[in-house]
């Protein structure tokens, strides 16, 4: 029998898991919260919570010796990434064969590390992506209720054509305009009135001191500051930390039981426990939910689910590169850490690619254009499940990385061509690397609404038990992706509420 019984369980504690949280507590259902990672509330040595891009600790990392930065190298050389010791650090990256998968650790999930683009995609694009979801209501209802929950803000445009903290920015958009590509603004749930307190110099600085991957200590809207907190000031939700989901099961009366290892600061397993629930929510993201299930299926404790699941995974075409600009086009040594601005070329059928325009916040001037492309990729890959290691692989080639890199090159070669520009080859460790095509910040797929599960997130072969992250988005979505995640668990937790849960 189970140690621990709760009405609900959600597994992570990312935009999936966090709607999940909110609207089991809000109606009145007791739910535990399980997450891997740590609580970030509490001040270090330092006076912070975080550590900054420019001097990380500990803080920065999961469980390494060395930062792993995705960029590797600046004028060639090995000064980005830095010693430190084992702990759990905010930002994971999780290497597969040929591609690696940065993630984030802690209650907020990704909303701790990312660049808090609140991004909602094309409506033609998401329609494509999912056929059965009815779209008018996603952007009349969903999409609406997720920007307005995670605080999503714009940026001031007077104030960012003035502003030195993205010069950068503006340097990027003459250049893809003279290429006759367009822009637009990316929306953000970074608090635009903060960092312009912070240029002001009458609050603390954190989007213009660099910090970002491994967390902001201020500005923010992360999770924890939006749907957590709402969720915990229900009474009816409770958070364990540094407890990692390990297997699942169907009890014989149709309850299920996690399994769950407690780590301490070391990494070591403390203790092994049992939770029992009625309903099992997974939102450990593409990768955890992905896994979770991929080893339920094959060691037999959840043999019933389809052949589907495990599969449809996709890096969101991911490519970073960087353009090397003339003297005379400096892009600031102060640059904020938080995108505003993309480069959208979707809309280009033959080569349909949207750029985010990246910050390289070095405090230097370094003549560096830093984008971060986002390819309409079509490959996808499948994970399974290894024993030996007791972990899911994922079978992504680097040939399915080539073809996002070669659509990336054909847009900024338009770019350099109509520039006389060059790109960079300095800032990915080896002299001949342009495009970074070995990591994603966009893990997608594993588990596709429709296909492992119902058009709602409900498991195929199962009741009660729900998947409401971004392992529901088949491999693309074109934009950057929480926005849709957020908004397609809104979508499953109001129908499964009324559906699923009356007595
Ligand atoms: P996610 O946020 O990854 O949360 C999963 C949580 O579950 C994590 O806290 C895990 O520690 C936890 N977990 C996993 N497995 C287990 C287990 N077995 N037991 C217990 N806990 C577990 O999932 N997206 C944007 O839209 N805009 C951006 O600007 C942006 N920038 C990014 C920058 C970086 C550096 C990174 C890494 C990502 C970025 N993303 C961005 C992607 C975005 O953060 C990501 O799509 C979402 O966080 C995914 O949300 P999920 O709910 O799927």
């Amino acid at each position: 029998a189970a140690v621990d019984n709760s009405p609900a369980i959600v597994i992570g504690s990312g935009y999936g898991a966090a709607v999940a949280a909110l609207r089991l507590g809000q109606a009145g259902i007791r739910t535990l919260v399980i997450e891997m990672g740590g609580l970030w509330n509490t001040p270090g040595p330092d006076g912070k919570v975080f550590c900054s891009t420019r001097t990380p600790d500990q803080r920065s990392m999961w469980f390494r010796t060395r930062t792993e930065a995705p960029l590797a190298t600046f004028l060639w050389l090995d000064v980005v990434n830095k010693d430190i010791s084992p702990y759990p650090g905010v930002l994971d990256r999780v290497r597969f064969a040929n591609m690696s998968v940065f993630v984030g650790r802690g209650v907020g999930g990704g909303s701790l590390v990312n660049g808090s683009m609140a991004v909602t995609p094309p409506q033609s694009y998401f329609a494509e992506q999912f056929p059965t979801v009815d779209t008018a209501e996603m952007y009349s209802t969903y999409f609406p209720r997720a920007r307005s929950m995670l605080g999503v803000n714009t940026v001031d445009p007077a104030w960012f054509e003035s502003t030195e903290w993205y010069r950068f920015t503006r340097i990027s958009r003459k250049h893809a305009q003279n290429a006759g590509l367009k822009t637009t603004f990316v929306p953000s749930v970074y608090d635009f009135g903060h960092m312009q307190r912070e240029a002001a110099g009458t609050a603390t600085r954190s989007a213009l001191a660099g910090e970002v991957i491994y967390g902001n200590n201020h500005g923010k809207r992360s999770l924890d500051k939006t749907y957590l907190a709402s969720a915990l000031g229900t009474g009816n939700v409770t958070i364990h930390t540094m407890e990692r989901a390990k297997g699942i099961r169907r009890a014989s009366d149709g309850t299920y039981v996690v399994t769950v290892d407690r780590i301490d600061n070391t990494g070591k397993v403390v203790e092994t426990k049992e939770y029992g629930c009625t309903y099992l929510f997974l939102g450990g993201g593409s990768l955890g939910t992905t896994e979770l299930l991929v080893r339920a299926q094959e060691t037999g404790t959840l043999p019933a689910l389809n052949a589907s699941v495990g599969a449809g995974w996709g890096t969101n075409g991911n490519v970073m590169l960087g353009r090397a600009n003339h003297l005379w086009d400096t892009v600031g040594e102060n640059q904020s850490t938080m995108p505003v601005m993309g480069i959208d070329d979707w809309a280009n059928t033959s080569n349909p690619v949207f750029a985010e325009i990246a910050p390289l916040p070095t405090g230097l001037e370094h003549w560096v254009s830093l984008y971060l492309a986002i390819t309409k990729n079509p490959q996808r890959a499948s994970f399974t499940y290894d024993s030996a290691t007791d972990s899911a692989k994922l079978g992504w080639s680097a040939a399915q990385s080539a073809v996002s890199v070669s659509m990336a090159k054909k847009l900024f070669d338009r770019i350099n061509s109509a520039n006389s520009t060059i790109y960079r080859y300095d800032l990915f460790g080896s002299s001949s690397k342009v495009f970074a095509d070995d990591f994603t910040y966009h893990p997608l797929g594993g588990c596709v609404l429709g296909r492992a599960t119902d058009d709602y997130g409900r498991v195929k072969g199962y009741s009660k038990l729900y998947v409401t992250d971004g392992s529901l988005v088949p491999g693309s979505i074109g934009v950057n992706p929480f926005v849709t995640i957020t908004a397609l668990a809104e979508r499953t937790m109001a129908r499964v509420l009324v559906e699923d849960t009356a007595p």
